[in-house]
């Protein structure tokens, strides 16, 4: 028999249609996998990027909700798999494959609705990853204790506080970490044995045997009664007679990063999104996006380097503590702690602090922007001042609980018009 790694024998399904509701405007038009991160990424390109450093080269995107920015991304960034060398990348939009008018009813539908493109890959293991969070993991050690254990799926999970884990699949877990019991999104979710403030909560990463998970898809779609979903109904069913197994998360980073922290974040709110990206222009960030040895790779716009313009006038045109992309000129604005995305252009007299800049936003003279997240595209007018009065931003703009400031265009239309 020919020894081949389990990679090679394995595919990555990555669920990618969900909208992520909670970033609110930021995902108006577009998927959560879609959203921007980190200056040239996309925060699909964390779970893709995992995949392929991991040694996987067969992967499937099942897209839904507002997919176009979603899909161009993809068939851009990750278009340089060969079938020549038993490498594929298909993009699965739904109601494109069954029926002409047919959704994906829930994750596991999006599986069965493409049963036949799995079955082409020849795979022994399905990997089914969501395409929603920023983290860095080695699938190979997970598809190595599904193997070892057994199991019938394996979970990947990790601790979460427990007044925040009503938002997960929440398990308990014998010694040998077998799962009990598994509850999807609890209102009081349990605490583990070792620490009732914490509880173990559900990636909603999973591994299967393709043989397995394909008879138990088949007759989940003939079930009426179920919502064809894997958090809610088909993991559920196999903790109940099965084998499940957890995967604890921060097994599979030692070797990612060894001397690091184990990194994993859903950004799935406004805050989540800009902490996130602000603590990236920390002095050494828990997320090293320089490290070669585990690349985050991406489709990003080639474009000139930034350029900075230092005006005599205002003594301005400076970045510290920042991450400045391609493309950007900052003509006598003063950056602080800020992210900024390729082609972001700023006048004299503005100062932005701690502000995260999505993609070719125009920035006019003398704006003062503290603490926000500024929408692709945005035009900013001359004179604006968000951050520093929270009832004035408040009128037009999106205020979080902790006071960070989403601007979107359609935002700056309406205060324009009055
Ligand atoms: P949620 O994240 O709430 O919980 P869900 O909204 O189903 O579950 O999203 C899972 C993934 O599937 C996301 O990547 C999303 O984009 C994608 N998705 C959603 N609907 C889809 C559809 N119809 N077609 C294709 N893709 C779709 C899940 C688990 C929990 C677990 C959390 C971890 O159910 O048990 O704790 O993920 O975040
Ligand atoms: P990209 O265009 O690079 O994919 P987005 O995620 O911002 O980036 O785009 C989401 C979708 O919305 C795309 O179809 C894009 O063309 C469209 N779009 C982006 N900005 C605007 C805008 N200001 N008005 C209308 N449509 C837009």
């Amino acid at each position: 028999m020919v020894m081949t790694r389990l990679t090679n024998r394995s595919m990555a399904f990555v669920l990618a249609g969900g909208r992520g509701s909670r970033l609110k405007e930021l995902t108006d038009k577009r998927a959560k996998p879609a959203v921007f991160f980190g200056g040239k990424a996309r925060i699909i390109d964390f779970a893709l990027s995992n995949a392929l450093n991991s040694g996987i080269r067969k992967m499937a995107i099942a897209t839904q909700y507002k997919a176009h920015s979603l899909i161009r991304h993809c068939q851009r960034g990750w278009n340089f798999f060969r079938p020549e060398r038993n490498e594929y990348l298909d993009i699965l939009p739904a109601s494109q494959r069954v029926e002409e008018n047919k959704w994906y009813l829930g994750t596991a539908d999006a599986v069965t609705q493409n049963i036949d493109i799995v079955d082409s890959y020849d795979v022994d293991y399905v990997l089914v990853l969501a395409g929603d969070h920023v983290y860095k993991m080695d699938y190979e050690i997970m598809l190595r204790q599904h193997v070892e254990t057994g199991a019938d799926v394996t979970i990947g999970c990790l601790t979460v506080p427990r007044e925040e884990a009503s938002a997960f699949g929440v398990m308990a877990v014998d010694r040998t970490d077998r799962i009990t019991d598994f509850l999807e999104k609890p209102a009081d979710p349990p605490g583990t044995p070792e620490d009732a403030t914490v509880a173990l909560a559900s990636m909603g990463i999973y591994v299967f045997a393709w043989p397995f998970l394909r008879e138990l898809l088949l007759a989940d779609s003939a079930d009426r009664h179920s919502r064809h979903d894997f958090g809610g109904d088909l993991i559920p069913q196999i903790v109940r007679n099965g084998k499940a197994v957890a995967h604890r998360f921060s097994r599979s980073c030692v070797r990612v990063s060894p001397d690091a922290p184990a990194y994993w974040r859903d950004v799935g709110t406004i805050d989540a999104f800009w902490k996130a990206n602000i603590d990236l222009t920390d002095f050494s960030p828990e997320l090293d996006l320089w490290d070669r040895h585990w690349p985050i790779w991406t489709y990003s716009e080639i474009m000139p380097p930034a350029k900075f313009v230092h005006d005599e006038e205002t003594r301005r045109g400076t970045a510290i503590s920042s991450l400045v992309s391609g493309g950007c000129i900052l003509s006598g604005t003063e950056v602080r702690n800020s992210l900024l995305f390729t082609g972001v252009h700023s006048n004299s007299y503005s100062v932005l602090d701690h502000a995260v800049v999505l993609p070719h936003v125009e920035i006019a003279r003398s704006a003062r922007l503290k603490n926000v997240v500024i929408d692709r595209g945005v035009v900013i007018p001359e004179g604006l001042v968000v951050g520093e009065d929270p009832a004035e931003d408040a009128k037009w703009f999106r205020v979080t609980d902790n006071g960070i400031v989403l601007i979107t265009q359609e935002m700056l239309d309406r205060r324009a018009a009055g």
